[in-house]
């Protein structure tokens, strides 16, 4: 069973998000149930899963009222957690009523899934939006292994505390058998955080010792489908033209953890000392809306457009736009085309788990002409990708710098970077990461029928104690 926020759409129609496409195969393989958030939400929720059966698997939808939706959703999911655990603590929006709603979603999605859950059935859960939930499953009886991977990052111990409800968190997170992370920059945050909140003990088996359960703990960067990638990029670049100058490439949902301004700095400061390269690039940045109705994305957004605005003003000509700016989705196909026909891909987030777009990036180059990627030294992708220019993403000149020596790299060396960073990824591919994922899942042992769990490794005295 796949537990996330939202399931994929009940038709197939809508499978191209990430996590959809990074989990159906792993789920058909064995006749799988993905269970998550209807897209609408009721008035008048059922009290169970509602089922579809799709041809590759289940799909079990849980309803929930617009309030409560609302307030678990934009409220505690995206307005505490996620400026939280992406450091942003100047952006957090305390309110009794989300940390509600948020337990609430929990129990209504536990209580539905253990009516519908076998003993031998494994669950994974994925994301911020649901760390309660193992807590509440086994609050029902439920004995099932019960995994959680955290896509966004966790942060330091003292960024955690700042959450009002850490304490709580930290006492969820060690309710589940596996806890998984993009890099071991997060990993080694956990094991800080349950050694210091829950007296977490670390085992010569990297698992954490906590009153006297273990819960096995590992690093699983994700990843996506390279030759799917690769291919739909060979095949829209057969017939489109390149665009007339060298082109830098930004793709980011609209969000504040992006850096979007901080590149837009960047790209400006490059202008600036670099003369020689006016009327000679140009960067498009593709960033489609996302959660409008949060106060802190308004905002990012009228600070993105002044800026793009403001460096055209600056610098633009009759004949020459520097900033493309699209705050639109475009279509996955024509994402990775424009990926392949730019020189310079441009990912410079201040903090994020792991970003696919980096991948997705080096996917879609031409090896024998490859672009150069620019990474930040914050993106999980950066402990994998060493072979990318790595940057500081809150200094503009490092970023000047960067683009500087992206657009004058010879071939030789563009070649010898590229082919590091694919070789690399198509085998640390989205498969390799869901099967390594549930493959340790499965490796843990069951809670005994006697309600005891029985791990490998772990002593009986450590057990009883
Ligand atoms: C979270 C974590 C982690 C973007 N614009 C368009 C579009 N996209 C696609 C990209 C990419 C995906 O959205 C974004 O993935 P990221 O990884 O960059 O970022 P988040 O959405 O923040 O995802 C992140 C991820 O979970 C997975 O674990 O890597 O760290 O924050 O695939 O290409 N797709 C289309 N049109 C767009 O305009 N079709």
């Amino acid at each position: 069973m796949i537990v996330s926020n939202r399931a994929p759409s009940v038709d197939g129609s809508d499978d191209s998000g990430g996590l959809v496409v990074a989990l159906k195969d792993a789920l058909a393989k064995d006749g799988g149930l993905w269970i998550g958030g209807a897209a609408q939400q009721t008035e008048r929720p059922s009290a169970s899963l509602v089922l579809h059966h799709r041809a590759d698997f289940d799909i079990g939808l849980c309803e929930m009222e617009s309030g409560l939706y609302q307030d678990y959703y934009l409220g505690y999911s995206n307005s505490v957690l996620w400026p939280a655990l992406h450091g942003r603590l100047d952006l957090i929006d305390v309110q009794p009523r989300y940390a509600a709603a948020y337990r609430e979603v929990a129990r209504r999605l536990a209580r539905t899934i253990a009516e519908a859950v076998a003993e031998d059935d494994l669950i994974w859960v994925h994301d911020y939006q649901l760390i309660p939930l193992a807590h509440e499953l086994k609050a029902l009886g439920v004995k099932s292994r019960i995994g959680f991977f955290l896509h966004i990052p966790l942060p330091d111990l003292q960024t955690f505390k700042a959450i009002p409800d850490w304490r709580d968190l930290a006492r969820w997170l060690a309710d589940y058998d596996l806890v998984g992370f993009q890099t071991q920059r997060d990993l080694g945050h956990m094991i800080n955080i349950f050694r210091h909140t829950l007296r977490g003990e670390l085992r010569a088996n990297g698992n954490m010792g906590i009153d006297g359960r273990e819960i096995a703990l590992g690093c699983f960067p994700i990843s996506i489908n390279v030759d799917g990638f690769r291919r739909l990029a060979d095949e829209g670049a057969a017939d489109t033209p390149p665009p007339p100058l060298p082109r830098l490439i930004g793709v980011d949902r609209l969000d504040y953890s992006k850096g979007l301004p901080q590149r837009l700095a960047g790209y400006e400061v490059f202008l600036e000392s670099n003369p020689e390269f006016h009327s000679q690039v140009g960067l498009l940045q593709v960033a489609p809306p996302t959660r409008d109705d949060v106060d802190a994305y308004k905002e990012i957004r009228s600070e993105l457009e002044h800026l793009a605005g403001h460096i055209n003003g600056r610098f633009g000509t009759v004949d020459w736009t520097p900033v493309q700016y699209i705050h639109r989705a475009l279509p996955r196909d024509q994402l990775a085309v424009l990926f392949r026909l730019s020189r310079v891909g441009l990912v410079t987030p201040l903090f994020d788990g792991m970003n696919l777009v980096a991948k997705e990036y080096v996917a879609a180059q031409d090896e024998a002409d490859p672009g150069v990627l620019i990474l930040s030294q914050f993106a999980g992708a950066a402990e994998e990708m060493p072979e990318a220019l790595i940057v500081n993403p809150h200094d503009p000149q490092d970023i000047a710098r960067a683009i500087k020596a992206a657009l004058e790299m010879p071939l030789a060396e563009r070649v010898e970077r590229h082919g590091a960073l694919y070789s690399h990824l198509r085998i640390h591919d989205v498969d390799h990461w869901s099967a390594a994922f549930l493959k340790r899942l499965l490796s843990v042992e069951r809670i005994g029928v006697d309600g005891v769990a029985h791990f490998p490794g772990l002593e009986p005295w450590a057990a009883a104690g």
